[in-house]
């Protein structure tokens, strides 16, 4: 039941208590062998011991990594003392047993406790140190395993009460202990590497909306960023997560974005009553329009800003057809999304090889409830989307004048579009299309000199007289706080406007449109879009 203590190793992180320690097996004629830093501590004390590297043949190498991981080591802790072919291995490659083990590992806790980068903490992973203690643990039968600096004394009481050697008992005991002391050290490893995973942006993104990997994408916003595309799980709004792309090149974090962007503003318009046609360009839209058929529309909504179209996304509510296909190639655009597409579209759109098309499958229903979120440092905000549809708002006249069908339909037409425009939003509409928009400005009256700008522009480039402006209706995203973004828009030559009302001073800004002889509409709902 005795095993003769003869030969120890020493390989200890945790210093306390070791020279004592060492000093007590060396008068107890052990003979010591250690690693590198306890060795130094050991010499420095004046204790004699050979270091490992004379056991292996080896040098401690790779910063400390492979040190003890070496048949000289491992071999003298696994070999059964009794089995003859075991002997005759040690023998034949010169492995001396290692009757005692002392270990201790790298401190990975201490170093995760005190909040040390993720790199430290992989550092304090130690290897070789729990592969020695499972070896000597595994062969307790002839092999004392000490973990804990509180066994020192065991060790040496057993010594001293059985002439040199430790007992059955106590080896069993140590070796329990051993098993324990690694079991909860990798549970550490593994729970401290769980929480390093869930941390990670794309496990987040997946926690959060449930989502699955769509498609990695080269960068995000900007080259330097990385970005991915999830897909949503459960059911599924058509639109850009789940159309097909037929051809062109892959689609990019801004394209998606931007497809996003213009396939929900088309989805305002019902196919069953018109079509209609959004051009997007930097998550706005630049021209809306809708048409008796889609050619028509996407000519009108080309016509409120051509410019910005160059490079743009054309969203469309119906079958993209040949005659609309064959007019939209003509000029550079990076997306093409439609419901569906006819074989004709489709042939005429693959003469453009760069140029994607996306069909979703259907239109997405503006009414659907959902959740739309943004991330904050260190947090992400969530919302109801925006789901508020003019069609169900109970438009109120608050002007001596009340506008004719004529303006009422375009004032409906310009408020849809203004809710998917970045605030602060000014749109002109006209015969249900664009003609100026203000988008993303700090002052509503900004966004106001900006959308009637535009208007002009657009005429110029028209070859008009007379500003796009001139005869518009115009749709605010949210209130007017002052009567001059009103008064703005009147001096453009708006007749007739679109808000949602609700300032303080709306006596003051109605009396502005009575004194412009302009007639205006209050929505109760407020589109802000950030
Ligand atoms: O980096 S390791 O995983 N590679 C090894 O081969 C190895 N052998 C022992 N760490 C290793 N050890 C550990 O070194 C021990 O578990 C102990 O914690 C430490 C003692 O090193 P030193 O004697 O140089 O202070």
């Amino acid at each position: 039941d005795l095993s003769r203590i003869s030969r120890a190793l020493l390989s200890v992180s945790d210093k306390t208590g070791l020279v004592e320690f060492a000093r007590a097996l060396a008068a107890r004629g052990v003979t010591l062998v250690s690693t590198g830093g306890t060795h130094r501590t050991l010499t420095e004390a004046g204790l004699p011991v050979t270091e490992v590297s004379d056991l292996t043949g080896f040098p401690e190498m790779m910063d400390g990594r492979v040190k003890t991981l070496h048949p000289g080591v491992h071999g003298g802790l696994l070999a059964i003392r009794d089995n003859p072919e075991h002997q005759a291995a040690m023998l034949a490659h010169g492995i001396a047993a290692i009757d005692l083990l002392v270990v201790n590992l790298y401190p990975f806790e201490a170093t995760l406790a005190a909040g040390k980068p993720a790199a430290d903490c992989i550092e304090n992973i130690d290897i070789g140190g729990p592969a020695m203690i499972r070896a000597a643990a595994k062969n307790h039968e002839d092999v004392a395993v000490v973990v804990d600096v509180a066994d020192y004394a065991t060790v040496l009481a057993d010594l001293d009460a059985h002439d040199g050697a430790v007992t059955r008992a106590t080896r069993r005991r140590l070796a329990q202990k051993a098993y324990a002391r690694t079991a909860s050290y990798d549970a550490a490893i593994a729970t401290w590497l769980a929480g390093e995973i869930a941390a990670e942006p794309e496990t987040q993104t997946f926690r959060a909306l449930g989502g699955t990997l769509a498609q990695g994408l080269r960068y995000g916003e900007n080259p330097h960023m990385k970005a991915a595309f999830y897909r949503t799980a459960g059911a599924a709004r058509p639109g850009v997560a789940t159309a097909r792309q037929l051809q062109g090149k892959e689609l990019s974090y801004n394209n998606l974005n931007d497809t996003d962007a213009a396939y929900e503003a088309v989805s305002e318009f019902d196919p069953a009553r018109t079509a209609a046609v959004v051009i997007v360009k930097h998550a706005n839209p630049c021209g809306v329009a809708e048409g008796a058929s889609l050619v028509e529309a996407y000519e009108r909504a080309l016509r409120c800003d051509p410019v910005s179209a160059f490079g743009g996304i054309v969203a469309l509510n119906r079958t993209l057809d040949a005659e609309a296909a064959r007019r939209i190639v003509e000029i550079f655009t990076e997306v093409i999304i439609a419901p569906d597409a006819t074989e004709e579209a489709v042939a005429i759109v693959a003469a453009k090889k760069n140029l994607r098309l996306l069909t979703a499958g259907g239109i997405a229903d503006p009414r659907a409830p959902g959740q739309a979120w943004r991330t904050v440092a260190g947090g992400f905000l969530v919302q109801d989307r925006d789901n508020a549809v003019v069609d169900d708002m109970p438009l109120k006249v608050v002007t001596k004048r009340a506008p004719t069908e004529a303006e009422l339909s375009d004032l409906r037409f310009a408020f849809r579009v203004a809710k998917h425009v970045k605030s602060n939003a000014i749109v002109y509409a006209r015969d249900g299309a664009t003609v100026g928009i203000g988008a993303g400005q700090m002052s509503r009256v900004d966004s106001s000199r900006i959308a009637a700008w535009k208007a002009a522009e657009a005429a110029k480039a028209a070859g008009l007289p007379e500003s796009l402006a001139r005869g518009a209706v115009v749709a605010s995203d949210a209130f007017f706080p002052f009567a001059d973004g009103l008064l703005a828009a009147a001096e453009a030559g708006a007749t007739a406007v679109i808000q949602p009302g609700g300032s303080m001073r709306d006596d003051e800004v109605i009396r502005a449109a009575d004194e412009a002889g302009l007639a205006m509409v209050l929505t109760g709902h407020r589109h802000f879009r950030h």
